[in-house]
């Protein structure tokens, strides 16, 4: 429909054309799964085309709407990879006008995801960024086979794995991907 072409070139204007790319590739696998789970597939489209939003904004723009929307603090004391989804979702609703809180919530949870306050939608949207075809990580294979048997085993695969990756890098955790990890892990 005609609103939802609109969005998808506001997405564009915003981004490079791999990254847009990718947004394209993750809505076709939010799309696929939202299908399975029975998850609303135009909300799992909206939230796909949008997650990564913001991720080209200059850490100025992040660091000005931590301060003007009163956002948790400690944000900045991170970087884009966290802003991007957190502070994002505050760029998404002002800048196109989207409000349903499920979708909002689905960007912000979509770099760390969350423990008992993730909707199927966001499960969706953090698996679909994860998987989608373009993605080429070793297990990447497994993964999909995972999440196609099961939606919660695919969240806990991935944040398993993302934690197991920055522990090997040595890389600092974002006290939320924590919560994701042991509110998950015993889940699936
Ligand atoms: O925006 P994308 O590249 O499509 O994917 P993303 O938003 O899922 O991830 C952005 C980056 O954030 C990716 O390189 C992994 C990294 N990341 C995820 N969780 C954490 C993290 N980085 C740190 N330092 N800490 C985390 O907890
Ligand atoms: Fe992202
Ligand atoms: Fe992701
Ligand atoms: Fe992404």
């Amino acid at each position: 429909d005609g609103s939802m072409v609109e969005l998808e070139a506001k997405v564009a204007a915003q981004l490079s054309d791999y990254r847009f790319q990718h947004v394209l590739r993750v809505r076709d696998y939010a799309c696929q799964l939202a299908k399975q789970y029975g998850v609303d597939m135009q909300k799992a489209e909206v939230a796909a085309l949008v997650h990564d939003y913001a991720k080209e904004r200059s850490d100025a723009e992040f660091l000005a709407v931590i301060q003007s929307r009163h956002l948790d603090p400690d944000l900045v004391n991170w970087g884009n990879y966290i802003w991007h989804g957190v502070v994002g979702a505050e760029m998404i609703q002002a800048e196109l006008g989207i409000d349903d809180p499920e979708i909002l919530a689905a960007v912000r949870q979509h770099t760390t995801g969350a423990g008992a306050d993730m909707s199927l939608l966001s499960q969706v949207i953090f698996m679909a960024d994860y998987l989608e075809i373009g993605r080429t990580f070793p297990g990447v294979e497994t993964a999909r086979a995972v999440t196609a048997q099961s939606l919660a085993a695919g969240v806990k695969y991935q944040i398993v794995h993302t934690v197991l990756h920055l522990v090997e890098k040595e890389t600092p955790i974002y006290p939320k991907s924590i919560t994701t990890y042991n509110y998950w892990l015993p889940r699936a």
